[in-house]
This record gives structure tokens, sequence and C-alpha cells, in this order.
């Protein structure tokens, strides 16, 4: 639905951009590939073993215009768009390979061109130009509140934060809350502290331990350069969903705020992105959100709600069939499977397809191809059967990074980064329907399994040495790499 002038606006700018984009397409065959997922789910790790793998082809048996032997070339090429940082792919692969260190972690959009030279089955030479795109799944989580009032956000907001190990995390924050007249008059001091307490409450949920995920507004979480703006200090407050707020209120402040939000940060996101990007890889820390337990996983299939009513938001904002749907394949992936043993990554791959299809269920995703996947752009550990007793324990084995705390088991002393060990990982249920069973015996997260059993839960290998391919050729070992790269581009090497 077309609901303002802006919105208006907004189609003819959408619109000429694709014109321009289709016709360019026709004449340079292009993909732009959307990478995203929270902050640490692993896309910088991701694009460079990806990139890595088709400048340098690596072992990619499943991706098929590369096993066919039909890939002549692939190459780093001047990217699209001026205003958006480049990926700094050199870096990344120095540091993963050269260093055996994860790079680091940066928190904006970025991109990277790579052009393709294949041959096609029918023999002919052709070009595909891969654009990818790295943005922040906080951004994308965001877009839901296109299409929702202050109110009905508000309302959300806290009947979420009423629950679970939520409860603990909102206190102070609804403590606060609590104190403030929503009719009374706007209070520039009020909204600051409101907002302060709501980003502190935001900022705890994503703890590790808890690893919540579903958290918007996502620029609380990572401000840039609009840290202490208005558009950024605003808050929900506990007001009808279907109210209005008096003039001169704080509820009114608060609102325009977030509509301010909305206009400063979400539309331009929604605009200049996500509206452009012909596929989609959503990665996500689904092993994270297992340690963390039940909770954790149900916030995480919440998350998964959310990223499907993303791609549907445009969808009801934006008609025209030009503009919509463009995003025509979306894979959900599961990073760092190399954290299991490999009998448990068809488990976490059907869980998490149950989590897909349970939230697909509800959002009306027609018009796009979805798939799920566990994999580890990297794999950073081998594996290994230990002797337990009479028991044999399906362990993984690498080199923990130097600083990473061993467990107390292990007397509390620090790993060097040099000396493998041998970790058992836990093991998640066969039956997926088990992680979801209300009563019964609830999942409990990986390691909670028994008490000899050390938590190396946090444990964070170091990135492998390169391993030599067929044609002898160096690459990094992954796991379900080539799997992805063939669902998201494959075709288009035909
Ligand atoms: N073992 C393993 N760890 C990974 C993998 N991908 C990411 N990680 C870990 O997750 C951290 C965050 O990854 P990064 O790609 O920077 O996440 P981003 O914030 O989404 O870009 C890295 O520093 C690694 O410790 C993987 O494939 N295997
Ligand atoms: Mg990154």
């Amino acid at each position: 639905m077309v609901s303002s002038f802006s919105d208006l606006i907004e189609q003819a700018r959408l619109a000429a951009r694709s014109v321009v984009e289709y016709g360019e397409g026709l004449l340079h065959p292009t993909v732009r590939l959307g990478i995203t997922g929270l902050s640490r789910a692993g896309k910088t790790v991701f694009i460079t073993a990806l990139v890595h793998g088709l400048v340098r082809g690596g072992r990619f048996p499943v991706f098929e215009a590369l096993a066919e032997g039909r890939i002549a070339r692939a190459r780093l090429a001047p990217q699209p768009d001026d205003a958006v940082p480049r990926f700094d792919y050199e870096s990344h692969v120095k540091a993963l390979i050269a260093d055996r260190m994860w790079p680091q972690s940066t928190r904006q959009i970025s991109e990277l061109r790579v052009v393709i030279e294949y041959q096609s089955r029918s023999g002919a030479m052709r070009e595909l130009v891969l654009d990818i795109v790295d943005y922040p799944g906080e951004w994308l989580l965001d877009l839901p509140l296109l299409s929702k009032s202050f109110e009905a956000w508000s309302a959300e907001t806290l009947a979420m934060s009423a629950g679970g190990p939520r409860a603990k995390l909102a206190a102070q924050w609804r403590a606060h809350l609590a104190t403030l007249d929503a009719a009374g008059p706007a209070d520039e001091g009020a909204a600051i502290a409101a907002a302060q307490y709501f980003t502190d409450y935001l900022t705890a949920c994503r703890n590790e331990r808890y690893a919540m995920s579903l958290l918007p507004p996502g620029r609380f979480l990572m401000p840039g350069d609009l840290a202490g703006s208005p558009a950024l200090t605003f808050a929900p407050l506990d007001v009808a969903p279907d109210g209005s707020p008096p003039a001169g209120s704080l509820w009114a402040m608060m609102r325009r705020r977030y509509e301010a939000y909305k206009d400063v940060v979400v539309r331009p996101f929604f605009r200049d992105h996500f509206a452009r990007l012909d596929r989609q890889i959503v990665l996500v820390d689904a092993l994270g959100a297992f340690n963390a337990g039940p909770e954790a996983v149900k916030d995480l299939e919440g998350t998964f709600r959310s990223l499907l009513d993303c791609f549907e938001v445009g969808r009801r904002t934006f008609l025209s069939a030009l503009l919509w749907p463009r995003a025509d394949r979306i894979l959900f992936a599961a990073t760092k499977a190399d954290h299991l043993h490999h009998a448990s990554h068809d488990r976490l791959e059907a869980i998490l397809r149950r989590m897909v299809e349970r939230a697909i269920r509800r959002a009306d995703v027609s018009g796009a191809a979805v798939d799920v996947i566990a994999l580890a752009a990297v794999r950073a550990t081998r594996e290994a059967e230990v002797r337990q007793g009479s028991a044999t324990l399906p362990c993984i084995v690498g080199v923990p990074a130097s600083g990473s705390l061993a467990p107390p088991e292990s007397g509390g002393k620090m790993f060097d980064g040099m000396t493998e060990v041998a970790v058992f990982p836990g093991e998640l249920p066969d039956d997926p329907e088990s992680v979801f069973a209300p009563d019964a015996t609830p999942f409990r997260g990986l390691t909670a399994a028994s008490a000899e059993e050390t938590d190396f839960r946090f444990v964070r290998f170091r990135p492998p040495p390169l391993e030599a391919t067929d044609d002898g050729a160096p690459a990094l070992p992954h796991i379900r790499l080539d799997r992805a790269l063939q669902f998201l581009i494959g075709d288009r090497l035909t």
C-alpha cells in the first residue's frame, strides 16, 4: 500500500534505478548477492573464504561450474557504488592465511565485485559479475518497523521484555519506564535516560550467554555516526496500541523520533541496499543459540520469522512488479558447523529447516526459493574418536586461540595458541522435534549432557593451515561452502 507522498517518491526513485540496473544487467549479467547476519555471525569470514575459493580455486566439488572445469578465471574488479566502503579482502585473507588469525570485525556495510569468466554449457565464453554486499543483520531486522506505528512497536517490545530471561535483563529499564508519564510534557532528560536504559537492556540481551537475537532498532546497538542524535534518542512507552498522543507530550516526542529513525535509517537502507539485492544469504550463529539453551533457541525461531517478514515487508510496501520481488533466492545458513562432529551437521540442518518452515508458513515468501544449510566457511577443526573408559566419544580437534581461557577442570590455565586439544562438542538431538517439544525433556543446550564433559562452548579455534587440493593449489578447508555457492549462483553459470 502506498501510504504517503514520501513513499511515492521512493517508488519513483527505485523504479528509475531498477530500469538503469536492468539495462546494465542485459549488457553484463550481474548478481547482487547480499550477505547478512548479526554481528559475529561469520559474514567477513564467509565472504573472504568464498572469494578466495573463487579466485584461487578452492576444493568445491558440489559447485558445478568449478567442478566441471568451466570457470576459466575469477578476478576482483572495481565496485559499482562509490559511496560504499570496499570489502577489505586483501587484509582479511592475510589475517586468515598468513597470520592464521580471524579477520578484524567490522560493523558497517561493504562491497566487493568479482568477475567470473566461465564457459557456458553450450561452450560459449561468458562473464558473470558478482557484486557481494556485506551488511549488518541488525539493519535488516529493522525493516518490519516500516509498517509498524510507534504504539504498536512499544506494545510488542514491552510484551517481549516481560517473559523468559529477558524479564530480568529488562528490570531496570522497565522500572524507569514506570516512572514516566507518557501524556505529560515532553522532557529531553527523560528521553535520554529512557533511551539509555533501553539500550542497556538490548545490549544485555545480545550478550552471548543469552544470545538473544531479536532486538530492533538495530542502530541502538551499532549507532555509528548517529550516536546521540534525536533519531536514536527514544524508547518504547507504555501506551495504548491504538492511542494517539496529546500535543507537546513525551509520547508525541518519542513517536516523532521513532518516525525520524525510520526516515533517516530504515528507508535509506531499504532503498539504497536491500531493494537492489538479487540473492541473499542470512548467516546465523545457531550453535551460539543452542549453547545458550532453550530460550535462545526460541528467540532464534522468532528471528527467522522476523527475517522472513522483512522480505515480505518489501512486497507490501512497494507493489510494482518491476521492483518486487527481486530477491529470488534466500539461503539461511548456520555457520561455524566445524564446532560440531559431522554426525551432527545434518541434525543442525534439520533443526534449522524445521524452524524456517514454521516461519515460512506464517510469512508469504512466494516468488523466492528458500533453503537452509549448516556450513563452516573455514573449517578450523578435524575429527577424532577419543576413548573415555569403555566408550568412544566423537570429538573435534583444533588449536584454541591463545589467551582464550581453558575450562576450570584444567586448572583455569590459558591456551598457548599452538597446542591442539580434542573437545567433545556435545550432540544435537536426532529428532529435530525434540528441540521444540514444550514438555518431556526439553533440549538443554549442547553441553548440558553430563558433568564429566568439559564446558568448551566458548573455545575459539584458530584458523587452520591451508590444505592441498587435487591440482596442488592450496585451499582453505571448509564445510559445505560449495553447496551454498551452488545454490546462490550455480544456476547463473550454466
Ligand atoms: N571455527 C570457525 N569460526 C568461525 C567461522 N566463521 C566465523 N568464525 C568465528 O566467528 C567470529 C566472527 O566472524 P566474522 O566473520 O568476523 O563475523 P561478522 O561480524 O558477521 O563479520 C570470527 O572471529 C571467528 O572466531 C568458521 O567458519 N569457523
Ligand atoms: Mg564483518
